[in-house]
């Protein structure tokens, strides 16, 4: 498996083993240029979650009983295989997803990245230590494992995001069971031989392959202590809202967003074209970072319009694995339908299309492709309507609004605003104060300037506000999702003192 996919029937990863499960049901990964199949595997019913996350529980202390530094080395271990690997794997993410090849192998370097961030953040302070407004007390801070973390993890990063969720969750004393996106399955074997190689205890790690049933099994499960889940807000807010109702446990989720770009009247239109379409057509816009909406000062709506719309006409749409490409295929045909939908809405409400690459021609389609799930870009221009359906839903596509505004930074803002998400976006000036206007006022959790709104990197928090996200399934902020933290104080005087002036005296009946 680990080199090519064979026809072989693969299985999930519970308790040290691999397994069939119970289920008699299978299902396979399928190369989304081509629509071949490039395996199959079991599909995971809730009798395996059930089993996983037994498992998951078994293992919990002699897990948590290791000390950070201890169990980080076994994803050194994993970080080592990851770089080893980069360009293998990165082919294997391009063949199962689609992306093309040089986002294939970033997916490979952004995991490990984040493994090596969370394995590295083993041998970093842990805490604060806290002034006592006694001098004779100590106070500082520890963190514990939650237990056992459920994890269900998307298919446009499909290296990336399970280590999100794994790397600190794992190195903070937790234990997991994890689903991987049922679009990608092969990713989640060779994410599951990694951790098998590396000799992870058994029950620390474990995979179960399947669909949203499986998801849910975890997800709902009491035995699972917390929830980190990267996909779709539908999903998402449902995840969030049922465990917000169980005492004791937590959910951080990303979602998607409907993210906007800026474009002001100062801005350097090199900058504001390169940016936006990074932001719009890389990964054929199926980041749930990826730009929808373009606002754009009228000063300078017609000279951007014409630029952009030159390069979506031209924009590479081919084999992902062909150096040359900028676009690869959407990830499956039910997909396409769902962008070629959101394009239909645009029209009914009445927008200017000003690029239809939605049904590539014949021979723009790579030969042996033929069965691929192509999708090329949809530019529209459109008056701002917040009741406009296509400027308020994410369609998850190479599918994009220009908006014309009039006015100053404020009403830029007002309309970048106007949508139930918040996650990334970014602004183009050379105007100090409009670029702080933007961080300051516009309601996401990723903000850049003079940048696509693309492509974070593993330390900043990675996250989204409003419907696109209540917490961050990475970095440093999942340490808050995965941990519990003990404030810790300690009298060093023989005498009780208390603070907030506190008395310590007790008066009983025999003082009278
Ligand atoms: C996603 O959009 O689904 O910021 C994740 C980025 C990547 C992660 C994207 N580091 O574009």
């Amino acid at each position: 498996m680990s080199q090519t996919a064979d026809a072989d029937l693969h299985r999930h990863y519970i308790g040290g083993e691999w397994s069939d499960g119970a289920g008699e049901e299978t299902f396979d990964s399928e190369n989304p240029a081509t629509g071949e199949t490039l395996a199959t595997f079991r599909r995971g019913t809730e009798a395996d979650v059930d089993r996983a996350l037994a498992a998951a529980e078994d293992a919990e202390d002699e897990w948590r009983e290791l000390s950070y530094i201890d169990r980080a080395e076994y994803l050194w271990d994993i970080y080592h295989e990851l770089r080893d690997r980069t360009d293998e794997l990165g082919r294997v993410v391009t063949k199962e997803c689609g992306k093309e090849i040089s986002e294939g192998r970033a997916d490979v370097i952004e995991a490990y990245h984040m493994v090596e961030w969370a394995a590295g953040n083993a041998r970093h302070p842990h805490g604060d230590v806290v002034p006592s407004e006694i001098a004779s007390k100590d106070a500082y801070m520890r963190r514990k494992p939650r237990g056992v973390v459920g994890c269900v993890t998307p298919w446009n990063f499909p290296v990336a995001i399970p280590f999100w969720h794994m790397a600190v969750a794992l190195v903070e004393g937790n234990t997991v069971v994890w689903k991987p996106a049922e679009q990608t399955p092969w990713c989640g074997q060779i994410i599951a031989e990694m951790f098998e190689d590396a000799g992870i205890p058994d029950g620390v790690f474990n995979m179960v392959q399947g669909f949203g049933d499986a998801g849910a099994a975890i997800t709902d499960d009491e035995r699972v202590d917390t929830v980190l889940f990267t996909g779709s807000a539908e999903v998402g807010l449902e995840i969030a809202s049922k465990v917000g109702g169980e005492p004791g446990k937590l959910a951080a989720c990303e979602m998607g967003g409907k993210n906007g770009i800026v474009i002001a009247e100062d801005a350097d239109l090199d900058i504001a074209v390169h940016s936006a379409v990074m932001s719009s057509f890389k990964t054929t816009g199926q980041r749930c970072v990826s730009s929808e909406r373009l606002i754009i000062h009228e000063d300078v709506y017609d000279e951007f319009k014409e630029r952009f719309v030159e390069v979506a006409e031209k924009v590479t749409v081919g084999d992902p694995l062909e150096e040359g490409t900028f676009m690869g295929p959407a990830i499956e045909a039910e997909h396409v339908e769902k962008i070629h939908k959101h394009n239909e809405l645009a029209r009914k409400e009445g927008a200017n299309v000003l690029v239809d690459r939605a049904d590539l021609d014949a021979d723009e389609i790579p030969d042996g492709h033929e069965d691929g799930y192509w999708v090329g870009p949809f530019v529209y221009e459109t008056e701002y309507d917040s009741d406009l359906r296509s400027l308020q839903e994410e369609c998850f596509g190479p599918h994009v609004a220009l908006i014309e505004y009039s006015g100053d930074m404020d009403r830029a803002i007002e309309i970048h605003n106007d949508t139930d998400y918040g996650l990334a976006g970014a602004v183009i000036s050379e105007d100090y104060r409009k670029i702080h206007q933007f961080r300051d006022d516009a309601e996401i959790g990723l903000a850049y300037a003079n940048l696509p709104c693309i492509g974070a990197e593993v330390h900043l928090p990675f996250g989204g506000v409003k419907s696109s996200g209540n917490g961050y399934p990475s970095a440093r902020e999942v340490i808050e999702a995965v941990t519990e933290r003990t404030a810790f104080t300690l009298n060093n005087s023989k005498d009780i003192e208390m603070a907030q002036g506190l008395s310590a005296d007790i008066t009983t009946q025999d003082d009278d």
